[in-house]
Formats: C-alpha cells, sequence, structure tokens
C-alpha cells in the first residue's frame, strides 16, 4: 500500500511526559515511526518521504486560528522567556475549567499552554510544531492520492492527532491529522466521509471537530472512559448535536475486552457507516488495542489486526489509514503491517 511519511516527525522528541501524575519517559518516541517505516519497506511497501502539498489551509477549517499562531509559535515565546528554557519541558499550570474564562488569552506562557491544553500529559519540543504539520501535509498527501485513483494509503505520521480538538491539544496530540484528512476528502467532493477510530482511547478532539455535523460521521470504538483516558469523553449518549445529530458513534467497551467482542462492536460501526452512504473512509488507525501495548487493556493479537484490515476492505470505500498510538514499540511497525496487508488481501 501507498504510504506517507515525512522524516520531520523526529524534530518532535520531548524527553518526559506526564502519566497518572508521574514524570516518566515518553511512550509517544521517533522510534516508533522508525519502527514503522522499517516494517513497511521489509514487507515491500512504498513510501513517500517528501514532496507534500501544504495543508495551511485546511488547518485553518478543522482548527481555531488563534490556536494554530499559538502553536506555532509556542517553542519560540518559551525560549523568549529565559533562554535556558531551550534545554527544559514547559507545562500548563492552570486550566480554564467550567466558571473560568477561556475567551481571552492571558500573556503567561503557561497560561496559554494551559488555554490550548486539557491535560498535562502532552509535552512540547522545540519541533513539535513542525512534526505535527508535517503528518498533516501527509495525510493531505494521502488524501490526493486517493483522489488520483488509489484504492487505499497509510499515512505514517507522528505525533498523534485525534485527541487534538478544534482549539486545544492533549493525549500527545496536538494537530489532528485525520480531521484534515476528512476535510480534504470533503473538498475533493465526497458528499459523506467517514472517520473510523479503531485506537484504544477515545477520539474526543476528532469527535469535538466534527460534533455539529452530519458531512463527516464519527464511530469510535475504544476503552470505556469511565475508567479510561481522555476520561471526560466518549460515551454512548454522544450522538451528534443540532445537524449534526445522528452522526457520532460511541462504542465503547470495558476494559480487557477479548477480540471477539471488539469485532462485534466493529460491526455495529460498519453498519452505521453504510447506512449513512459515506463514500470515502479515514481510519484513525490507532495500534494501542494489542495485546502487547503497555498502557492500554484490550486484548488483539498480530493476526486480529489483518482481520481488521480485510474487514474494512470489505466496505469497498476508498480508505485512508492514518497512524495513531501504539506503544509496543517492537511490534508496532509489524502491527500495521498486518492491516494493510490484511486490506490488500481483501481488496
Ligand atoms: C498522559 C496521557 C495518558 C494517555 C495518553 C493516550 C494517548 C493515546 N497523561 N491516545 O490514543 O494513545
Ligand atoms: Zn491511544
Amino acid at each position: 500500500m501507498l504510504s506517507f511519511f515525512s522524516l520531520t516527525h523526529a524534530e518532535h522528541a520531548p524527553s518526559h511526559e506526564f502519566f497518572r501524575g508521574q514524570l516518566v519517559p515518553c511512550h509517544e518516541t521517533p522510534a516508533r515511526a522508525e519502527q514503522v517505516h522499517q516494517a513497511l519497506q521489509a514487507a515491500g511497501h512504498r513510501i513517500e518521504t517528501t514532496g507534500f502539498p501544504d495543508s495551511r489551509a485546511l488547518l485553518g477549517q478543522v482548527h481555531a486560528e488563534r490556536y494554530l499562531r499559538f502553536l506555532q509559535g509556542a517553542w519560540a515565546d518559551w525560549l523568549a522567556r529565559d533562554p535556558a528554557n531551550a534545554a527544559r519541558q514547559p507545562w500548563p499550570s492552570t486550566w480554564p475549567v467550567r466558571t473560568l474564562r477561556s475567551d481571552l488569552e492571558p500573556r503567561e506562557f503557561s497560561a496559554r499552554l494551559g488555554l490550548y491544553s486539557f491535560d498535562n500529559g502532552t509535552p512540547l519540543s522545540a519541533g513539535s510544531w513542525a512534526a505535527a504539520k508535517a503528518g498533516c501535509d501527509a495525510a493531505l498527501a494521502g488524501a490526493q492520492a486517493l483522489a488520483g485513483g488509489a484504492r487505499a494509503a497509510f499515512v505514517a505520521s507522528r505525533p498523534p492527532g485525534h485527541h487534538a480538538g478544534p482549539d486545544f491539544m492533549g493525549g500527545y496530540c496536538f494537530l489532528n491529522q485525520a480531521a484534515v484528512a476528512a476535510q480534504a476528502l470533503r473538498a475533493q467532493g465526497h458528499a459523506r466521509v467517514a472517520v473510523l477510530d479503531v485506537d484504544y482511547h477515545h477520539g474526543n478532539g476528532t469527535q469535538a471537530i466534527f460534533y455539529a455535523r452530519s458531512d463527516v460521521f464519527f464511530a469510535s470504538l475504544h476503552g470505556d472512559p469511565s475508567t479510561e483516558y481522555p476520561f471526560f469523553l466518549g460515551h454512548a449518549d454522544e450522538e451528534g448535536e443540532g445537524e449534526g445529530r445522528g452522526f457520532n458513534l460511541n462504542l465503547p467497551l470495558p476494559a480487557g475486552t477479548p477480540a471477539e467482542r471488539w469485532f462485534a462492536a466493529l460491526e455495529q460501526a460498519c453498519a452505521r457507516l453504510q447506512a449513512l452512504n459515506a463514500s470515502a473512509l479515514v481510519v484513525s488507525l490507532g495500534l494501542d488495542t494489542f495485546e502487547g501495548d503497555p498502557i492500554s487493556k484490550f486484548k488483539l493479537a498480530r493476526a486480529d489486526f489483518g482481520r481488521l484490515g480485510a474487514r474494512l476492505a470489505g466496505l469497498g470505500l476508498p480508505t485512508l489509514f492514518v497512524l495513531e498510538g501504539g506503544y509496543a514499540t517492537a511490534d508496532l511497525g509489524l502491527n500495521a503491517v498486518a492491516v494493510l496487508d490484511g486490506f490488500e488481501r481483501e481488496g
């Protein structure tokens, strides 16, 4: 399968994250993308690494301009505060929850970081904007490949994107590559695009971006937010609002869910997206549903990823896979290839 991958991903390389209140080495590392890259090459998939189109205009359609301005300038602002910050990671200090105001942007850097974050688990480094933006450019290149007649393509970018919402970062995500891809497919003339999120974690950012829209259907299978990150979105009663009512489907599953139950939920999502006549599919391909994932609790095995690819090929839609989470780094590339090979065997 034709794959798109920007080496710029490596410029996003923070060292530590807050994880359940402790400062620990990052789970989301450059080695992840390198593993995927190597596995794609070893399996004979064609990989494009340069010459991607500029996704800036599309970014303005899925993210707020003031958020994009903040993120693009964030590292320079952090350094302007103190040159010694080059060797430090910034963290948000205060979040505008509930009764606090979020219409104004404070001048203080850590407060602005809080305004545009929903957690303290999304470390920023010098090249975070460049890496995330390059991932969106790769996503646009993937969408254009579909317009050019490709049956499917894979965007192997990092950092991931599905927790990034209209004006916030979170969960290792800054810019929402899957949303950019869906928006690009809409602009190509697909009247309804489906985004199917199979990452272990609910794609709260993607849901938020499209919640009031009927032209992009969002469906997600994920760990039940009553115990699993991101905790504050992803329940079954979130069905969309206004024009978007009926175009959001959440299928939360308990931690420990085995493959058969997971595939039954996948059938529900597939049935809905077919009933809604989606003509193109974006798959937020998180591979942290793997039984060996260190931070997640579903039980999919390598062979299940092949079955997933084959099932999605059966939908018969132009399909763009976009890499999201997955932290069993040594297995990540083989799991990704299993999905793509399963798709190509069936398609
Ligand atoms: C750190 C964040 C904890 C979980 C992040 C999950 C990232 C992910 N406080 N999303 O799909 O894989
Ligand atoms: Zn995840």
